[in-house]
């Protein structure tokens, strides 16, 4: 039987056209098959969404928690099933998938108790007898934009904030992975919310997406995704005065120095820009070698590309499972078209890989290439690196920075002086000591600066930025 993913709005499951939702380990056996929303259905979740406000933003602090909690421990409990689900529709490996599937529970069992210590503050004020407060409101209606590379992860990032501080959602999928988002939406149908507080729209971004950011429904929208959809959706929603919150592109450095341990940094910059199969925007894509250990280190990773299994990633020892989508693909071969004419030297894969099934079963790729080639500066979102020699810590510094992201810089070292200056200096949000730079805890703040993102933090108690605005009361008793 072929599995239905479907929009819910207004607490009812919503079909329509059947669309193929492509497996991309097995072109031949679609995952099922979804109904894409039209702008009359958009409008329906997002009249729902008003009307939903006043019950949910009124909440008491347990239904939340209670609400919250439900949903992810029903994810814990079942990380597997939902871990084998994303393997099939995304492509990660098994133990990928699972981990990101982990993470996005404990992500709703940590705003779940952020619902119950929503902050405020009370202040004395200069004119006498009178008390301040400051206390967080919800938002209001909130639109989300997902991105295909992380289809748990960060739907359950923005999801479990919105919902925790008391805001209702109107969330669109990323069209390649609705199989993901309809599996939390079936979640959280059980979890207790009034009609209409949360609403899946599973639809195409310049229909949906393009309605979010237009809709004077909406009071914010928090979005992950390119940098030119990012930048369209800001203009847009800006206009008409919402609140906007992007996370986009990188193009992240991992700087290895003279003094790392070889084996430590040859392991985080093959984790951090290959496995996901590169589709992470945290994934090290600039590959930054002081000259004297440039060569060792471009052997030994050249060893360990050669023993990654590239495959099915359902199957065990599959290190690395295929590009997400056609589209994706696309990207990468052209990518790797273009670093060869541009002159940078092909030192590992560039070409499809064979496999049992017909999938995007893409090879590692690792370019030497110079700062100014395309594949150095402009973010390819695949199984694509490029790797360059660096005089010394102050080039490798400069190079690090010579970019127009900002989201994520790494360094191997085991100088104290050097890690602890990178770590001042590195003009990016989030900054990895002799760690990949992709792999980041739910805990605590995400997101980037320079081009990279928008807006305040996503994750940890900063979402609570985003995701509430701060009312001032004066009180003379
Ligand atoms: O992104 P899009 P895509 C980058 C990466 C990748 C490229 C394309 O370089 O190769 O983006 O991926 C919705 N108004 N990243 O096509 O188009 C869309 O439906 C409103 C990096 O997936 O930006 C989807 O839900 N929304 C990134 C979401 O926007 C619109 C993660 C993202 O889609 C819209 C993903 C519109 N006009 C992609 N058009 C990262 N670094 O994390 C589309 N959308």
């Amino acid at each position: 039987m072929t599995l239905q993913f479907k929009s819910y709005i207004n607490g009812e499951w919503l079909g329509g056209n059947g669309v193929a939702d492509e497996n991309p380990s097995d072109l031949a056996t679609p995952v099922g098959e979804y109904a894409l929303a039209d702008v009359a259905q958009t409008q329906a979740a997002i009249d729902a969404a008003n009307g939903a406000r006043a019950a949910w933003g009124m909440s008491n602090p347990q239904q939340r928690f209670d609400a919250l909690d439900f949903v992810g421990s029903e994810i814990l409990a079942r990380k597997e099933e939902l871990g084998r689900l994303l393997a099939l529709e995304e492509g990660k490996t098994l133990g990928e998938s699972i981990g990101e599937a982990a993470r996005a529970g404990q992500i709703f069992k940590f705003f779940a108790a952020e619902a119950l210590r929503i902050p405020g503050e009370k202040l004395a004020s200069t004119r006498p007898g009178v008390d301040i407060e400051l206390t967080r409101e919800p938002v209001g209606t909130v639109g989300i934009i997902a991105p295909w590379n992380f289809p748990l992860a960060i739907p359950a990032w923005k999801i479990a904030p919105a919902l925790a501080y008391g805001n209702t959602v109107v969330f669109k999928p990323a069209e390649t992975v609705p199989a993901c988002a309809w599996a939390i939406a079936e979640i959280i149908s059980r979890a207790g919310l009034p009609a209409g507080a949360f609403n899946l729209v599973i639809g195409a971004g310049r229909v949906v997406g393009q309605m979010l950011a237009e809709h004077p429904g909406i009071d914010a929208l928090s979005f992950t995704g390119s940098v030119p959809t990012g930048n369209r959706v800001l203009q847009t929603a800006t206009r008409r005065g919402a609140k906007v919150q992007l996370e986009m592109g990188g193009k992240n450095p991992l700087v290895v120095l003279a003094d790392a341990d070889l084996d430590q940094a040859v392991e985080c910059a093959v984790n951090g820009a290959y496995f996901s199969t590169g589709q992470r925007c945290t994934a090290s894509s600039r590959l930054i070698v002081e000259k004297s250990v440039y060569d060792e280190f471009v052997a030994r990773t050249i060893k360990r590309l050669s023993g990654l299994k590239i495959g099915n990633p359902l199957e065990a020892g599959v290190h690395i499972g295929p590009v997400a989508s056609s589209a994706q693909l696309d990207t990468d071969l052209s990518y790797i078209r273009i670093g060869r004419e541009e002159g940078a030297e092909l030192l590992f894969g560039g070409d499809m890989v064979e496999c049992a099934t017909k999938g995007h079963f893409l090879a590692p790729t690792l370019f030497a290439a110079k700062p100014d080639h395309r594949v150095s500066r402009e973010e390819i979102f695949g199984p694509v690196a490029a790797v360059m020699p660096a005089d010394d810590y102050e080039h490798a510094l400069a190079l690090a920075n010579d970019t127009e992201f900002g989201l994520c810089a790494g360094i191997c070292t085991t100088s104290l002086k050097y890690a602890s200056h990178f770590k001042r200096h590195a003009q990016v949000g989030m900054v990895m000591v002799n760690l990949p730079t992709a792999g980041v805890d739910a805990h605590v703040p995400f997101g980037g600066r320079k081009g990279s993102s928008y807006g305040p933090r996503e994750q940890g108690r900063y979402a609570v930025e985003f995701y509430t605005t701060v009312k001032t009361a004066y009180t003379l008793p």
